[in-house]
């Protein structure tokens, strides 16, 4: 009988630490899953030297071409995060309005552009991926399904008639041989739907690395810095020339193909900030 009831006394002690102790689990679980936000810096450079000061900084190309840009912006879209586990998190997929971003270098404060994403499971995220330009999923969800992002585009110059779409990358400045005194205007974008007109889709994704585990919590708004470099334009992997055939380009040439096709490659994470 003595057994039993010490027996007794020891259940009930263990299973009121074992319900304690999983209610605590519970309380901390639920504070800590708490969603976060997280913000993404772009910062233009050409190589390794950041912030490009629009008709100043200038660059010579592989091809030895001076150029400098006036106008350096670009669409940036269907981000999303893959944490320690593989588990992707997309942000706004497919949704222009909530989750594309103009980078446009003229807003840049000190040689930032931001792009500040709310709502974010917490989790330890080491990989980021994101698309330039706008998925021709999303372009084919129409007008009407993107309101926003399309006026946005419009007024910021990046976008042509609905028919012809968004510009995913805005190029524009002077290059030349001794000096850079020539215009140009490279304008890439999908000119409609790929698919039916039988065209080039110059949507591209990237997938970067994290060199720092990025961990989103209520309490932690992580930076992921990117360093861009525009480097890549003329001295990709596709070492392009501009001459008067390319330097008033706009759409989907074979010209704007290598273009994207260089541009996809210009994005780095330098460093995260956990703080
Ligand atoms: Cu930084």
């Amino acid at each position: 009988m003595k057994i039993f009831k010490l027996l007794s006394l020891f259940l009930i002690a263990f299973t009121l630490i074992t319900i304690s102790s999983c209610s605590n689990n519970d309380d901390d679980e639920v504070q800590n899953a708490e969603p976060g936000n997280l913000q993404i810096k772009f910062e233009n450079g050409f190589d390794n030297l950041g912030d490009i000061i629009l008709n100043q900084t200038t660059q010579t190309s592989t091809n030895g071409q001076k150029h400098q840009f006036s106008t350096l912006k670009y669409i940036i879209s269907n981000i999303s995060l893959i944490d320690e586990n593989g588990t992707e998190f997309k942000y706004n997929y497919n949704n222009p309005d909530k989750g594309a971003f103009i980078i446009n270098q003229a807003e840049a404060q000190g040689g930032i552009v931001y792009a500040n994403l709310t709502d974010i499971p917490k989790a330890n995220y080491k990989k980021i991926k994101f698309g330039l330009g706008i998925s021709p999923t999303a372009y084919l969800i129409g007008q009407e399904g993107q309101g926003i992002f399309w006026d946005k585009a419009k007024q910021e110059g990046m976008a042509w008639s609905w028919a012809a779409g968004y510009i995913f990358a805005k190029l524009e400045g002077k290059y030349g041989t001794s000096t850079a005194d020539t215009e140009f205007m490279n304008h890439t974008g999908n000119m409609g739907d790929t698919t039916a007109n039988g065209t080039p889709d110059l949507y591209r994704e990237v997938v970067l690395d994290l060199p720092t585990t990025a961990r989103v919590s209520k309490e932690i708004t992580p930076s992921i810095h990117i360093l861009a470099d525009l480097n890549q334009y003329l001295s990709g992997q596709t070492a392009l020339s501009l001459s008067s055939e390319n330097n008033m380009a706009m759409g989907s040439s074979p010209h704007l193909v290598s273009v994207s096709n260089n541009l996809i490659n210009m994005f780095k994470v330098d460093h995260v900030h956990n703080d």
